[in-house]
């Protein structure tokens, strides 16, 4: 119930209108510099503390907004802040929406196309909070090698945060519900190309996880409304997907008969169907759908330097992907005969789509650690791999991520 009074307040606070001036968003302060250590190539970004509803952020282009989070946003605890959420649009991002004016199409193959309002949406069904992390399918781009074209990522192309809103199969059923042929769901936001003839950012999902429980029409991020810049006054949010799926400021449902021909499904948003190698062409490929496994030291960074001959805690994040994580282990350089400690698993606080800490000691630093890493596996046996699945998109990267410290 108090869910249920925070998500209508959340929607209804001050007709929720929510706006960003454009020259705000020009108008970005540059506090500093960071090196994302990013191999062969330009690596520094500047870092913005003042961009509108943002804490410190990278700031990877302005306008459309593409901002990442620097690893130090995953020190502590397991939820990101909304102020350090990373933000990412596909094109022009609009400044200004009135909750009051909003509306939401339901149509195609349902019973009975319908228009939904901010209140209509909210009075669809049982209100459910779902913690799940939040990961661009491009996050770790910018590490790989050979280099990709795209937005050059480091790893905060990422964040966990509370989800609240309504289950979509509500919604559906708003609308008579979904014809037994019905195929996909496909989602449109109220965001258009910024060229002409452009395809419209648009995304669907196979009706089986459209109809699942935890699916949800979100109003709220963190007990707060949905900020504009992740997709106010509604977003979709698929836990375990990658959140190219997760649509903002959703404007349109639309049930589909069959396939999804649209560009950003048919054409982008895409890996090998089998591995590849650099230079290849003509590959078969299928679509980006469920996270794999991923792991991070977030207490110490490459270049550190530690106690030679004391202990040393190591300290970090890591999740399962599209299912639980079952463990982490710290492995050292190298994939086969190399050694590998278990890690301890911090309280599992928020189920399985969320981050959870890890935590190891080493009794005695003997010499210098070289490229150690940490891997994560799930509880459907999927680990990291110590290889880079290359791509020429740099999409879904999952190896396991490596660092070296000094001991002196
Ligand atoms: N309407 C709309 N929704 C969108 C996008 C977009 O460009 N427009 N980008 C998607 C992609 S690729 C990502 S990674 C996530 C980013 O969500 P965030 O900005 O809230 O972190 O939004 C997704 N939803
Ligand atoms: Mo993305």
């Amino acid at each position: 119930m108090n869910e249920r009074k925070l998500s209508r307040r959340a929607l209804i606070a001050g007709a929720g209108s929510a706006a960003l001036a454009a020259p705000a968003l020009a108008k970005v302060a540059q506090s500093g510099m960071i090196d994302l250590a990013l191999p062969g190539g330009p690596s520094l970004r500047p870092t913005a503390p003042a961009f509108p509803g943002k804490g410190e952020m990278i700031v990877q282009r302005i306008r459309p907004p593409l901002l990442e989070a620097p690893m130090d946003a995953f020190r502590e605890g397991v939820i990101t802040p909304n102020d350090r959420m990373f933000v990412r649009w596909n094109w022009d991002m609009p400044t200004v929406v009135k909750a009051g004016e909003h509306r939401v199409a339901v149509g195609g193959a349902v019973k009975q196309a319908v228009s939904l309002t901010l209140d209509e949406i909210a009075a669809a069904g049982e209100h459910v909070s779902v913690v799940a992390i939040n990961q661009c399918a491009g996050n770790g781009r910018g590490l790989s090698e050979p280099r990709v074209t795209g937005t050059q990522w480091g790893n905060g192309a990422m964040g966990c945060a509370k989800w609240t809103g309504v289950r979509l199969k509500d919604v559906l059923a708003k609308a008579g519900g979904t014809a037994p042929w019905a195929k996909r769901v496909r989602f449109a936001g109220l965001d258009v190309p910024l060229t002409d003839g452009a395809p419209q950012f648009i995304k669907s999902i196979p009706i089986d996880i459209a109809l699942r429980d935890d699916v949800l029409v979100a109003w709220a991020m963190n007990d707060e409304p949905l900020p504009l810049l992740h997709g106010f006054p509604l977003r979709i949010v698929v836990p375990g997907w990658f959140s190219t799926y997760w649509v903002k400021m959703l404007a349109t449902i639309e049930v589909l008969s069959g396939a999804d021909d649209s560009y950003y499904v048919a054409k982008s948003y895409r890996i090998p169907a089998q591995p590849i190698t650099p230079g290849d062409k003509d590959f078969p490929t299928v679509e980006i759908t469920t996270m794999p496994p991923r792991a991070f030291i977030t207490s110490h960074a490459t270049g550190d330097v530690v106690a030679l001959g004391q202990p040393l805690v190591l300290e970090g994040i890591a999740f399962g992907g599209d299912c639980a994580l079952d463990r982490v282990d710290l492995v050292g350089a190298g994939g086969d005969g190399s050694w590998a400690i278990p890690c301890q698993l911090g309280p599992d606080e928020h189920g399985p789509h969320a981050f959870r800490r890890w935590r190891v000691e080493i009794p005695q630093v003997s010499g210098d650690l070289e490229e150690i890493g940490v891997r994560a596996r799930n509880v459907n046996g999927v680990v990291q791999p110590d290889k880079l699945a290359w791509n020429p998109s740099g999409y879904a990267r999952n190896v396991i991520e490596r660092i070296t410290l000094r001991a002196r």
